[in-house]
C-alpha cells in the first residue's frame, strides 16, 4: 500500500474540519448527553466492560469518555475489534499484536459470522472463569457484561449474535429478544439486557453509542465519518465518497480487480439447467454468464470494480499532486455513473446517488479491506 500523501491528508482534514464544527445540535445532542449519564450510572454495577471498536479504525474509534469516571482494571476490560471482516487482514494482526504488547486483552470479531462469535463467547466465558477464581465474588451466579463504544461499531449486532448463540435453555431460546441493528448511527436509544450464557448466567447490556461533545483531531473526525460513526448528513455523501476514492487510489486493492476487466465482463452467456429442473429442453434452462469465483456474485459490484480498475490502471499522473488526485477522482465519479446506471438526466443529483451507492459498497466490504489507522509509535491504549 502506498503511503498517503499530503493531497489525501488534505482531503481528510477538510472532511474532519466540517465534522468537528458540527458538534452541538449535530452529532452530539441532548440524547447523547442523557445516554452518557445513564451509562455512567450503570458502569459501577457491571463486572466486565467490552469496549467495542471498529477494526478499521482501532485508534480513532477509542471510547475514552467515561474512563476517568470509572477506571476498570485491564482484567475487567476487553477490547473487541468488531467488523474485522472489513479491515486489512495484515494490519488487523498488527493491531492485535500491539494491544497484546500493551497487556490489553483484545479479540477480533465479525458479528455476522456465527463461528467467530462462538469463539468470542468461549473466550469471554474463560475470562469470566478466571475472574471468578481470582478476585471476583465466587458466590454470585450472575455476571453482567456491558458493551460500550462509539455509535455504529456493531454493539447491537454483537449483542444479538451472542444472545442467539449463547447456551441458554430451550425455554429461554423460545423468547429470544432482539436489539435493533441499523447502518445509521444512533439507532440504540436505551440500555437493553440480553442473556448470553448459563452456569454462570451471563447477561450482556447493549448501550447507545456515545461520542465526546468535542473531537479536536480532524483526522479522527474524518475517519469516524467515513466508517459511519457520524451520519453522512453532517459532511455530505459526495465528499465522503471522494475521500474513499482517495484512499482506494493509494491502496493496492484495485489491482485484484484486473480479472473483472473487459474480457471477463464480456464473457459469453452459456446455457445452464434451472436449479429445480433437470430436463434437457431449452425451456428448463437459463442463460448465465460464467463469472469468476467471487463471493459477491453481484454483477453491479463487478462492473464497479471493472470501471475503477480500468481508470486507475490507465492513470499516469502523480497522486502526490493534489490536482492530479482531484482529476482522477472526477474521472472515477464519471465512470461510476455509468456502472451504477444513473440516468443521464439526473443532473446534480447524479453525484449524490453515485456517492451513496459507492459508500454502501465500501461499508459492506465489497470494495476491499482497508485499515485507516496506522499503528502508533508509542501508545499505552489500555491505561
Ligand atoms: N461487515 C460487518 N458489519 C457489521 C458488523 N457488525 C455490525 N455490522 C453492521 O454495522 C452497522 C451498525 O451495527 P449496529 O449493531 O447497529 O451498531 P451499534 O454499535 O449498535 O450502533 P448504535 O446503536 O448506533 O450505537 C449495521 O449495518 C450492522 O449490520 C461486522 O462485524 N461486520
Ligand atoms: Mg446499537
Amino acid at each position: 500500500m502506498a503511503t498517503w500523501s499530503s493531497s489525501l491528508f488534505k482531503l481528510a482534514r477538510e472532511i474532519g474540519t466540517a465534522v468537528s464544527q458540527k458538534k452541538g445540535g449535530g452529532w452530539y445532542g441532548p440524547h447523547m448527553a442523557a445516554a452518557t449519564r445513564a451509562i455512567a450510572d450503570r458502569m459501577p454495577l457491571v463486572d466486565i466492560i467490552l469496549e467495542v471498536r471498529d477494526a478499521r479504525i482501532p485508534f480513532s474509534s477509542e471510547f475514552d469518555q467515561l474512563r476517568n469516571h470509572h477506571p476498570f482494571s485491564s482484567s475487567r476490560r476487553i477490547l473487541v475489534l468488531n467488523k474485522m471482516d472489513l479491515a486489512s487482514p495484515t494490519q488487523f494482526k498488527e493491531w492485535i499484536t500491539f494491544f497484546d504488547q500493551q497487556n490489553c486483552p483484545s479479540f477480533g470479531v465479525n458479528s455476522h459470522n456465527k463461528d467467530n462469535v462462538k469463539e468470542f463467547l468461549k473466550f469471554l466465558q474463560a475470562h469470566v472463569r478466571n475472574l471468578r477464581k481470582s478476585d471476583y465474588d465466587a458466590s454470585s451466579d450472575t455476571v453482567t457484561v456491558m458493551l460500550l463504544g462509539i455509535p455504529n461499531v456493531g454493539k447491537s449486532a454483537l449483542a444479538n449474535s451472542l444472545h442467539q448463540i449463547g447456551r441458554i435453555t430451550a425455554a429461554e431460546k423460545g423468547k429470544l429478544r432482539h436489539a435493533t441493528v441499523s447502518p445509521q448511527p444512533g439507532e440504540t436509544k436505551d440500555i437493553y439486557s440480553l442473556k448470553i450464557a448459563s452456569h454462570p448466567n451471563i447477561y450482556v447490556l447493549d448501550t447507545p453509542g456515545i461520542l465526546p461533545p468535542e473531537i479536536h483531531d480532524v483526522e479522527v473526525c474524518s475517519k469516524l465519518a467515513l466508517t459511519g460513526a457520524i451520519g453522512d448528513s453532517f459532511v455530505g455523501g459526495k465528499e465522503l465518497a471522494q475521500y474513499f476514492l482517495g484512499i482506494l487510489n493509494f491502496s493496492d486493492e484495485y489491482k485484484k480487480w484486473a480479472k473483472f476487466s473487459i474480457n471477463q465482463i464480456n464473457k459469453p452467456l452459456t446455457l445452464h439447467h434451472k436449479a429445480d429442473q433437470s430436463s434437457g429442453s431449452e425451456s428448463g434452462m437459463i442463460w448465465k454468464r460464467q463469472n469468476p469465483t467471487d463471493h459477491t456474485q453481484d454483477f453491479m459490484v463487478q462492473k464497479v470494480r471493472k470501471s475503477l480498475y480500468e481508470i486507475m490502471s490507465c492513470f499516469n499522473g502523480n497522486l502526490d499532486h493534489e490536482k492530479d488526485l482531484v482529476k482522477l477522482i472526477e474521472a472515477e465519479f464519471k465512470a461510476l455513473r455509468e456502472a451504477f446506471q444513473i440516468p443521464m438526466d439526473s443532473g446534480e443529483d447524479a453525484d449524490s446517488k453515485v456517492a451513496s451507492k459507492l459508500l454502501n459498497l465500501y461499508r459492506t466490504g465489497r470494495l476491499g479491506h482497508y485499515t485507516l489507522d496506522h499503528l502508533p509509535k508509542r501508545r499505552a491504549s489500555c491505561e
